[in-house]
């Protein structure tokens, strides 16, 4: 065969060899699709308390491909609604997971985004959490919210600085650590923000600099190890609500890492085995990790690209059998609750079975408002205690009201935590 022959088969070969090398995906395969029902039905379920739980499921709706307009149409409504009720007071990260719900693909919600300068507002934003940095090294909110920041930017062409990219996410930033270990989520938003940037760079979109590519390129190399050195004999990579963001920032960055360093079909079993035992309650989580399971990730997010259907065949449950139906007469159980500052505050409180971390402060707040008094405020991932005793959690302090069950920190708020009997609860003064 001459030359003239070979050169489209290399062609050929070499293009499809790209996608592979850049991105290596596991997913659920068709006749598993009835596994992700209990995420469906979390999400299409349950009452939004706060815009950026709809805007969390509405972007992973158009990320997975499900075009039914009576589950999106009301989502996009209260998106929009928070952003008209909350306005400038939307945080960096809230801003940017709206602006990625609303431009996921190509409706007629963009307009919304540039007729309320959503880019303009998240600019400003990123640069008042930078400058809170230059004061005392920790942004107004967290990391998470800052990667989540430069993602939206960066995938809707805003304003950013490449070289502040690169210099901001060095992985030796305190910022990634809380209690000096390394968290997955805030880690893996990075390599998805960082990867997005990458792209940029090197497609031409944004002003090469030789020096800002390579040191971004090193910096998912070494947030990639650090991901990789959090996975868990089961397969999850931190706890099982980080592992889905972790397996997207994976999927994106499979140049950095062996094939032998991830079995990504393990850590898919095991996630379906969470999910079978109702691990996914919480729209927030049950939206992140089906992006994820459907082989998508936030840097799927194309404004200008028509809204896939990948999801045609998949039934969406309308009404799941509820497995979790509490017994027909509710037993009492009783747990030790304590607050601890520097002194500890300790009482037994009785509550029905099935109760939540937040019944029982509820109920020691009945018998000692002094003592057990505390405040709460809602978030996407739920309730979340913002003081106790009047004792006010700060970001600058980088102080917060930690929960723990018998001495160990628990990887679920308040509202969702299920108490067990004479289990040791306590909520504790702490600094991440
Ligand atoms: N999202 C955010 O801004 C939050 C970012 C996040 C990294 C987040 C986890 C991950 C995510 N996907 O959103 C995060 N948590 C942060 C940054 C924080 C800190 C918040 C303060 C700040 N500077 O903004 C802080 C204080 C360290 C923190 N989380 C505390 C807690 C505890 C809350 C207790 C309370 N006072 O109510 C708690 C319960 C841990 C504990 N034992 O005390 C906690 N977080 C948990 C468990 C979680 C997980 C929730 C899982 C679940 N099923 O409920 C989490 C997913 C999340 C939300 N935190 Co924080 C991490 C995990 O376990 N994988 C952007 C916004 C737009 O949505």
């Amino acid at each position: 065969m001459g030359q003239s022959h070979l050169l489209p088969i290399l062609g050929l070969l070499f293009f499809s060899l790209i996608p592979n090398q850049l991105c290596k995906i596991c997913e659920v395969s068709e006749e598993n699709y009835f596994r992700l029902h209990p995420l469906l039905s979390t999400m299409t379920n349950s009452k939004y308390t706060t815009g950026t739980q709809s805007a969390d499921v509405l972007l992973s709706l158009r990320l997975v491909g499900i075009q039914n307009q009576t589950l999106i149409q009301p989502l996009s409504q209260q998106v929009k609604k928070y952003v008209g009720r909350k306005g400038s007071n939307l945080s960096s990260g809230q801003l940017a997971l709206i602006t990625l719900a609303l431009g996921a693909c190509r409706t007629a919600d963009e307009i919304f985004i540039y007729e309320n300068h959503l880019l303009g507002h998240l600019e400003n934003k990123l640069q008042a959490e930078i400058e809170n940095m230059t004061h005392d090294g920790s942004p107004l909110t967290n990391y998470y919210q800052l990667g989540l920041g430069v993602l939206a930017l960066c995938l809707f062409r805003g304003q950013y600085s490449t070289s502040q990219v690169a210099e901001l996410f060095a992985p030796e930033n305190k910022n990634y650590y809380f209690h000096g270990q390394f968290t997955v989520d805030t880690g893996a938003m990075a390599v998805l923000a960082l990867t997005c940037v990458k792209r940029g760079l090197i497609n031409g979109q944004t002003k090469t600099d030789k020096k800002d590519l390579r040191s971004i390129d090193d910096h998912i190399q070494s947030l990639v190890k650090k991901i990789l050195s959090e996975k868990k004999e089961n397969g999850l990579i931190g706890n099982t609500f980080s592992t889905g963001t972790a397996m997207q920032a994976l999927f994106v960055s499979s140049d950095h890492y062996k094939e032998s360093e991830w079995n990504c079909q393990q850590t898919l079993d095991t996630i379906l085995k969470e999910i079978s035992q109702g691990a996914f309650t919480l729209p927030a989580a049950a939206a992140q990790v089906l992006t994820t399971l459907m082989g998508k990730t936030y840097l799927d997010v194309d404004k200008d690209f028509s809204c896939a259907s990948g999801l045609g065949n998949f039934n969406i449950p309308s009404h799941e059998p509820d497995t979790t139906t509490p017994p027909n007469s509710p037993t009492n159980i009783s747990v030790h609750y304590s607050v601890k500052i520097s002194e500890i505050y300790s009482t037994t409180i009785t509550v029905p079975s099935g109760s939540v971390f937040l019944d029982v402060m509820e109920e020691a707040r009945k018998k000692n408002e002094t003592v057990f008094g505390f405040t709460v405020e809602q978030s996407s991932w739920g309730p979340y205690i913002t003081s106790v005793q009047g004792l006010k959690a700060n970001n600058n302090d980088r102080t917060y009201w930690e929960l723990l069950s018998n001495g160990r920190s628990l990887s679920q708020g308040v509202g969702n935590y299920v108490v067990h009997n004479s289990e040791g609860l306590e909520v504790r003064w702490s600094k991440y």
